[in-house]
């Protein structure tokens, strides 16, 4: 895999799919990543994408470096022509390509400004990062995805073992304004599973037609519930009024009461929660929400190790390459 951005950089989703379960089983299967180093930039806060992408880093023997963009390291200006007289010393044109002189590997966190719709889901600072990087990018979430995620989240299914689970993705109430990134990438895996996929959400939550088309809309999140395996819990703000919060509407809270109307439903989410906001406490504390999180370590070593076997499978062929020029002369 040359690069992991979101589900179309992955030729066999079910292989990568298998392989983080592997990593589950035998985390230190080999070293491939000895004496390559993972870089980590991040331009948002981040707990689990770091910790468990950094620990999969040193499963395959790698080092890693990880940066605060603008907190432990300069504010990075990433749009181009504009008079640097601000708060923001740095332009990502240099950044990038200076950063990814230090790696082998270059993962980056970028999060939607929520202002401009086009400006989020045109990916500028992740196409910027593709394009001035010596090495590989990978995602640690973007503007509009979160393969990382959605990738465990397929993983965790998985395991449940339901043949041709009912999956409900519902939206739930949150006091901030949040990226669509995790339901658009989770409905992008899941879609391509032998999963039944409701979304359930208030009117004007619609999600982006590219994500949801293959999934049946339903506005009433009772029946959503009706027969689920498993309740997909997120909020995003709106698409369509883009970034705004059209609802805090607290009926939409996930409550034991709801969870009883499913075909006894594993809880899902990908974290942080907040708690008797989006569930309530009974909900989190009986979910697979731990499990969930656990498994984005094996995810990310399947993701790691993908891309360095690309890498190294390069490097094999350009040394043949160069052999056979020396066996020329
Ligand atoms: C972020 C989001 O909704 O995209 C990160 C989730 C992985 N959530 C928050 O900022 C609370
Ligand atoms: N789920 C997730 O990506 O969590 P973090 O924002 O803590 O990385």
């Amino acid at each position: 895999m040359k690069q992991f951005t979101s589900i179309h950089d992955v030729d066999n989703v079910e292989a990568l799919i298998e392989k983080a379960l592997f990593f589950k089983q035998n985390p230190i299967h080999s070293y491939l990543g000895e004496r390559k180093v993972l870089g980590m930039v991040f331009f948002n806060p981040s707990l689990r994408t770091r910790m468990s992408t950094q620990k999969a880093a040193y499963n395959l023997g790698m080092d890693v470096i990880a940066l605060n963009a603008g907190a432990d390291g300069w504010a990075i200006e990433t749009k181009d022509g504009v008079i640097m007289d601000g708060d923001k010393p740095e332009h990502i044109n240099e950044a990038v390509q200076i950063m990814s002189s230090y790696c082998d590997l270059l993962a980056v966190r970028t999060f939607a400004g929520l202002q401009n719709r086009l400006a989020d889901y045109s990916e500028a600072i992740l196409t910027k990062f593709i394009q001035l990087s010596k090495v590989p990018v990978l995602s640690l979430e973007s503007a509009t995805l979160h393969p990382l995620q959605s990738l465990t989240d397929m993983m965790t299914i998985k395991e449940l073992g339901i043949k041709k689970p009912k999956v409900v993705l519902t939206w739930a109430p949150h006091p901030k304004a949040l990226p669509q990134a995790v339901p658009n990438s989770f409905l992008q895996w899941v879609t391509k599973s032998d999963a039944e996929v409701v979304v359930t959400h208030p009117e004007g939550y619609e999600l982006d037609i590219q994500f949801s088309q293959d999934c049946k809309i339903e506005y009433d999140q009772n029946k959503a519930f009706e027969g689920a395996d498993i309740v997909y819990a997120k909020n995003w703000s709106s698409y369509s009024a883009y970034g705004h919060i059209l609802s805090t509407d607290r009926s939409w809270t996930v409550t034991k009461e709801k969870m009883a109307l499913t075909n006894n439903a594993s809880f899902m989410h990908c974290l942080p929660l907040r708690r008797n906001m989006i569930a309530t406490d009974e909900v989190v504390n009986n979910s697979v929400v731990i499990n969930q999180a656990g498994n984005r370590v094996w995810a990310a070593q399947a993701v790691l190790n993908e891309m360095l076997n690309y890498e190294k499978e390069n490097q094999n062929i350009q040394n043949i390459n160069e052999q056979g020029r020396f066996a020329y002369r």
